[in-house]
């Protein structure tokens, strides 16, 4: 996966809004971002990658785009966009 861009409200230890990433389903391994800071690109040691973004009720910003491809057991990619922002506005598409 790889964050193109990332605006997220920043506060002490990302308290009022947060982008988490878990390597698969659980806590173990989470990384914690807000502000403007980008994630680095990343490959999941499995098929799951968890993205929870946390927002509080005040001071919206325009949230977070990504873009994502699976890896099939030949090496080949299929491109995914993935886009969210914090007024819950929804967009997936797949690429044919
Ligand atoms: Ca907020």
């Amino acid at each position: 996966m790889t964050f193109e861009t990332s605006e997220i409200e920043e506060g002490p230890s990302c308290i009022y809004d947060a982008l988490h990433l878990y390597d698969g389903t659980t806590a173990e391994n989470s990384e914690l971002y807000c502000g403007d800071s980008l994630p680095q690109p990343r490959q999941t040691s499995s098929n799951e990658l968890t993205i929870v973004l946390r927002t509080d009720e005040s001071e919206r910003r325009n949230g977070f785009r990504a873009t994502y491809a699976i890896v099939d057991s030949s090496g080949a990619y299929t491109p995914h966009t993935h886009t969210h922002t914090h007024t819950h506005t929804h967009t997936h598409t797949r690429d044919a």
